[in-house]
């Protein structure tokens, strides 16, 4: 049995509609960020990361969100979530996951978080003040490399589930996403997937 660590709102949910779409047994341990739990020490001894999500199994505790995006569709071969077979259709799939973990999540965090990179107040508004571009800046490079229903074409994968949640948090990034028509078509299209849907009761609940 797998359980996710997982707060509402947050990046957690690719990893909730992932499992959801894969079909595996798993369980949630929902924490609550306003009482600080993801810095708890039981929680800290899980992911000494402190973040969220966090999956754990029989063989231990995986962290990263490209990483347990892997890890479920390996997992899961019927569920058909990632071109396993195929050295370079994963690695463009894991070139997609990347840029979302490394570039669009850490510009978007500049707002909600930007006590981690300066201590100045004035520092941590400017940075905010620059989210909208950044995001608007990544969207227009996303915008322009899709080019099918899915992220990877004509194949839903787990790069889908995460570009979603990415391409959620556009508006509170003050981007307006009508700017993105493939992107919101998108957004649109997960909307429609079951496993989006419990997915997001589960995060509303
Ligand atoms: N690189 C990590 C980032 C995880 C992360 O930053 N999660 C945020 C929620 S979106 C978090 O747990 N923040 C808690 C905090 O900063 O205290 C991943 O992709 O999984």
């Amino acid at each position: 049995m797998l359980t996710l660590y997982y707060a509402p709102g947050t990046c957690a949910l690719a990893s909730l509609i992932a499992l959801e779409e894969s079909g595996l047994a798993f369980e949630t341990r929902k924490l609550s960020f306003a009482n600080g739990e993801q810095r708890s020490p039981d929680y800290l001894k899980i992911n000494p990361k402190g973040r969220v999500p966090a999956l754990v199994g029989d063989r231990g505790v995986l962290t990263e969100t490209p990483a347990i995006l892997g890890f479920i569709a390996a997992s899961a071969p019927a569920a058909k979530l990632a071109p396993l077979a195929d050295p370079f259709e994963m690695a463009r799939l894991q070139a997609f996951n990347s840029y979302l973990c490394s570039t669009v999540h850490v510009n978007h965090a500049h707002r909600p978080r930007g006590s981690r990179w300066a201590d100045d107040p004035a520092a941590i508004e400017a940075m905010k003040a620059k989210v909208p571009q950044n995001m608007a800046d990544c969207f227009t490079l996303i915008e322009d490399m899709l080019e099918g229903p899915w992220v990877m074409g004509e194949t839903y994968s787990l790069a889908d589930p995460y570009l979603f949640v990415m391409s959620g948090w556009l508006p509170s990034d003050g981007v307006d996403p009508a700017r993105f028509a493939k992107v919101s078509d998108h957004h649109a299209r997960m909307l429609q997937r079951p496993a989006v849907q419990r997915a997001l009761a589960f995060d509303r609940g």
